[in-house]
């Protein structure tokens, strides 16, 4: 069973005191239930998408008036001619106001139509390169290619840019939808954002003949790997959740405050959430919710979360815990339970029916190695 390296918790508890690296100091909890007595799944699940909208993420619209897809590019021989390259003007409309963001795609052109991965790209377009003479192992589209994916990505800041100084954020599709009208408490925010260019990305995915929309796997890191669960969460399209290393409002439970907390993520993130979410600053037992029900509402999908051992912050066991507090929805669908005490070491990736989680060693990033294991999870999914 994997424990935190004790060199890393005192190195990093020494850079912050204010923050618990320490496990035997974190409190004792009590988790909200997944499902209810007398509430089928798809009504617990309602509740449950409300309560998030509610508390942390704000609620998100749905489609927009008008939705357009324009193929601006498209190349047959990419990539040495094992794919063809697409790139998608998604256009939407609302009351007047207009939209776009751009999907790039390529598809292997030896299976079609083909599973995939849609990456939501919070690290700046250097890393999809549609022309592939910068490449990159955040997103390494080859690889995916190689092993008859297809490989989709959007560049997160075109649905809102990352930034809360005079109101960026707003600049994307909050604006097209909510004009300059002021917040509520339950208003969406960065995140919903960009969940919400996901699931316009699978809007577009199901109009591609070459793509099979029902095997697709949305994927982030960090705050995409946030972005990735309440995407997937919410459009039940998704076939597959990966939560790479997403931390606090991602797979870790709120109630551990290891790591990173809402007090910290809120005051350096307000434009992330909805103005509720704050107000649960050191108040997290209050919390009507907590995050292995979002983890929960993949079931009876599937969800990959993983960790690194160096990223204390993201709190891995509180992410692995989570993933078996969400026991209850995956063992309706008929998987087995999980198990508290079994978080595996480091490269030992655990499958437990439509669950799995990695642990490698190293620092916050995503690397080759975790893709190839949300490959490999994928291919015995989908096999
Ligand atoms: C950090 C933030 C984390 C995580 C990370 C990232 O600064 O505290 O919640 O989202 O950024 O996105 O890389």
């Amino acid at each position: 069973m994997w424990t935190a390296n004790p060199a890393v918790v005192e190195a990093l508890s020494n850079q912050r005191s204010d923050v618990l690296y320490d496990e035997a100091k974190v409190p004792g909890y009590q988790l909200p239930a997944v499902m209810m007595p007398q509430m089928t799944w798809d009504r617990r699940r309602e509740q449950l998408i409300d309560l998030f909208g509610q508390t942390i993420y704000g609620r998100s619209p749905g489609k927009p008036q008008e939705l357009r897809f324009d193929v601006l590019e498209e190349d047959r021989s990419a990539m040495d001619g094992t794919a063809t390259m697409r790139r998608v003007a998604i256009r939407s409309r609302q009351s007047d106001r207009e939209h776009r963001f751009d999907l790039l795609l390529f598809i292997p052109n030896q299976r079609r139509p083909a599973p995939g991965f849609l990456f939501i790209n919070n690290r700046g377009v250097q890393h999809m390169d549609p022309t592939r003479q910068t490449r990159s192992d955040f997103w390494p589209a080859e690889r995916l290619i190689a092993r008859g994916f297809a490989a989709a990505v959007f560049d997160y800041a075109q649905l809102a840019p990352d930034n809360h100084r005079e109101d960026r954020w707003r600049e994307g599709v909050v604006r097209l939808f909510d004009g300059d009208s002021p917040r509520r408490h339950d208003s969406w925010a960065a995140i919903g954002a960009w969940a919400w260019g996901a699931s316009r990305a699978m809007d577009y995915l199901q109009s591609d003949p070459d793509v099979r929309a029902d095997r697709i796997a949305v994927i982030g890191h960090s705050r995409g790997g946030k972005t990735a669960l309440w995407a997937g969460a919410q459009d039940q399209r998704f076939a597959l959740a990966i939560s790479n290393e997403s931390g606090c409002a991602g797979a870790a439970l709120a109630r551990r405050r290891f790591g990173e907390r809402i007090d910290l993520i809120a005051d350096r993130f307000p434009h992330w959430f909805c103005p509720k979410y704050a107000t649960f600053s050191g108040r997290e037992d209050e919390l009507p919710i907590d995050q292995h029900q979002l983890v929960a509402l993949m079931a009876p999908r599937a969800v990959y979360v993983a960790d690194a051992a160096d990223d204390l912050w993201a709190d891995p066991r509180g992410e692995y815990l989570a993933l078996v507090a969400a026991n209850p929805a995956f063992v309706a669908a008929g998987d087995p339970p999980m198990d508290e005490s079994a978080m595996p070491d480091l490269e030992s990736p655990l499958i437990i029916g439509r669950r799995a989680y990695h642990i490698r060693p190293g620092g916050h990033g995503l690397t080759l190695y975790d893709w190839d294991r949300y490959m490999d999870f994928a291919d015995r999914l989908w096999k």
